[in-house]
Parts: C-alpha cells; structure tokens; sequence
C-alpha cells in the first residue's frame, strides 16, 4: 500500500482561464499544453490500515491549511473509488512530495504535484494504471494537473457532461515527435504574486465582459494548433501561443478589479522576441498568470533566447524540452 510516482510540470500553449464547475475543476474550455523535462516532483503515498489524520509534507514542510486540505481531498476520492475489499484496508496516509525546481519559477508545480499524487495514490491503492482515471483525480486537485500525466503534447478537453467524467487530458503526440522545441523559463520576478490563479480566473469569469469570447476562441485556437504541432511548425505554434496568452491577459485585465499579471521586465522581453524575429531567429513567448515568460524556440535559437531574458534582467533561466509521462518509481521519498 506503497508507492512512488514522478510527474512533470507542464506549459499550455492554449491556456486554461475559467472554470464551470468550481467543486469538480470543470473548465469552460478546452487547453493545450507540452510537458516539462527535465523538471520533475516526485511523490510518495502510503496508506496505512489505521485510521487517523494524514500525514502531509510538501517541500520538506509539514503542510497546512488549504494546501493539506487539497492533497487530503484527493486521498478521500481514491479511498472512495477503491475495490470494496481494499476499503477497509485504506486507513490514514502519509504523504511526501519533492521538486527539484523552485516554486517560485512560475511554472505550475501544482501540475505535477498533484499528476504525482494521482498516480502514486491510485497506486498505493491497488489500482491498476489508467491514465484516463488519473488525469480525472490530478484535474480534482489543480486543473492544469490533468495534462501532466502524459507526456509530450497533450489536449485536457473541456466535457459536457455535469459529472466532469469526459473532463480529462489525452496524449495528442509524444515527447519524441518534437525533440528539437526549446521551452525557456525567463525568471524576471520571484515575487509571490497579488492574486492566484484560482481567484483570478474565478473574478475573470464572474466579472470580465470578454470572457465569452475568451472561452469561445480558445476552443478554436486548440484545434488550429493541433495541425501546426502535427507538422512541427514553430512560427504556427509561436503565433498561436502568442496570440492566446495576449487574449488570456487582455480577458483578465478587462475583470474587476482588473487583474495585471505583467511587469515592465515582461513586456521587455516580449518586444525583444519580436525584435530577435525580425533578425532570423525563431523566438516566440507565452504567459501563464504571472510576469515570467516562457519562450518557444528550438534547439539551434536556444542560446540566443536565453540571452535574450537575461538581457532584460531574467535572475535564472531555466531551459526545458518536452518530457514524458508521469510514471511510477522504485525507489520511496519515506
Ligand atoms: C494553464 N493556468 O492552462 C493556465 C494558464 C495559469 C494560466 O492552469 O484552480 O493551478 O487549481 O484548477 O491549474 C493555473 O491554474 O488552477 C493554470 P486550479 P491551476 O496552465
């Protein structure tokens, strides 16, 4: 009743901002991601027979408050979905999770956290693997999580119906069909930032008169990419990883009170990717709901990229390339 898993995080190039159902983590419309290697959070789940509390460490710390709640949420789902058998036998866990890149990168490492706890906890409790049960339990946790259980490229599509049951990520082409695309994570700010995720887009769609179309054109902008991804064209992919991010930030800052998650830094280094274009090298951005952008390049354009973050102040830079699937391991955190 032990197990491990190691999941990585992931990047959308068409984003998730909304959702329908709060409770379930139902989004309003489908997304698009590529998973993270090198980077990785690996977990370990136990249950134990007793019953008690669950035992939760995130990062070396005991976790607390709403951080605990969640993992202990998704516990409760798998203890509710195993064999009637094993039932009784799922008592307290204990829980361990470790990451090997800074939170505060701005990569969601809720994602692969929470790929990491469904697929370690579903484990530990005897049930076979099932990607498609996995992304549905890592969704419960933190949306995004859903598109970390499979490599490579991966559309987490948005469902109809109420239960959220076709509400789960499905590989579209694996981390090897693309290995010469480059992800750059420009660090320009570690601040913590003003409104998470969470709040931001639930105030978005309560409150943005774009939101709409926002949902409406995501769903558009996922097929389109789709057959660019297919034929590898970076300037397709770029320009629609561009283009979304823009009208995530633009549906954002139109809620109120409107939501910035730019700073000066970020703007510089987007106007120096469209300047770096017009010399010949291939370099696109996308944003995630924090100021430190991502750059799409490949591997030929990828020392120009990073130069070019650094120039505009980027603290580190963290250089990624498509990974693979979140997958169980031998050897236990505790
Ligand atoms: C994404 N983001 O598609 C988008 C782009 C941020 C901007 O998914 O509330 O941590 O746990 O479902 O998944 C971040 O939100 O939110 C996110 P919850 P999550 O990657």
């Amino acid at each position: 009743m032990k197990a491990t898993a190691v999941a990585h995080p992931n990047i959308a190039l068409v984003k998730y901002w909304g959702k329908r159902d709060e409770r379930l983590i139902l989004p309003h419309q489908s997304s698009l991601s590529v998973t993270l290697g090198p980077l990785s959070v690996t977990t370990t789940v136990e249950f134990s027979v007793e019953r008690g509390e669950d035992f939760v460490e995130l990062n070396g710390r005991v976790a607390e408050g709403t951080e605990r709640k969640r993992v202990v949420e998704a516990l409760k789902l798998v203890r509710a979905d195993a064999k009637q058998a094993l039932k009784a036998k799922l008592g307290a866990a204990r829980m361990v999770s470790k990451g090997d890149f800074p939170a505060s990168a701005g990569l969601a490492s809720s994602a692969a956290a929470f790929a990491a706890l469904a697929v370690a906890a579903r484990a530990a409790a005897g049930f076979a693997r099932d990607v498609k049960a996995e992304s549905i339990l890592a969704r419960r946790g933190s949306g995004s999580a859903s598109r970390s259980i499979e490599g490579g490229f991966v559309r987490w599509n948005r469902g109809r119906r109420p239960d959220g049951k076709d509400s789960f990520a499905e590989q579209l082409f694996d981390e090897a069909h693309w290995p010469d695309l480059r992800l750059l994570v420009g660090m320009v700010s570690r601040e913590e930032k003003e409104v998470k995720s969470r709040d931001g887009m639930r105030s978005t769609v309560d409150t943005s008169p774009y939101y709409p179309a926002w949902a409406k054109d995501a769903e558009v902008e996922v097929k389109g990419i789709v057959r660019h991804l297919e034929r590898r064209d970076l300037e397709a992919v770029g320009e629609t990883a561009e283009r979304n991010a823009w009208r995530m930030h633009a549906t954002a800052l139109g809620a109120n009170p409107p939501l910035c998650y730019l700073k000066p830094e970020t703007l510089g280094v987007i106007q120096a990717c469209r300047e770096l274009r017009r010399q010949g090298v291939g370099v696109w951005f996308t944003l995630d709901a924090g100021p430190n952008p991502v750059l799409l390049t490949s591997a030929k354009d990828e020392e120009r990229a990073a130069e070019l973050v650094r120039a505009h102040g980027a603290s580190e830079v963290v250089r990624c390339h498509p990974g693979g699937d979140a997958r169980l391991v031998a050897q236990h955190l505790s």
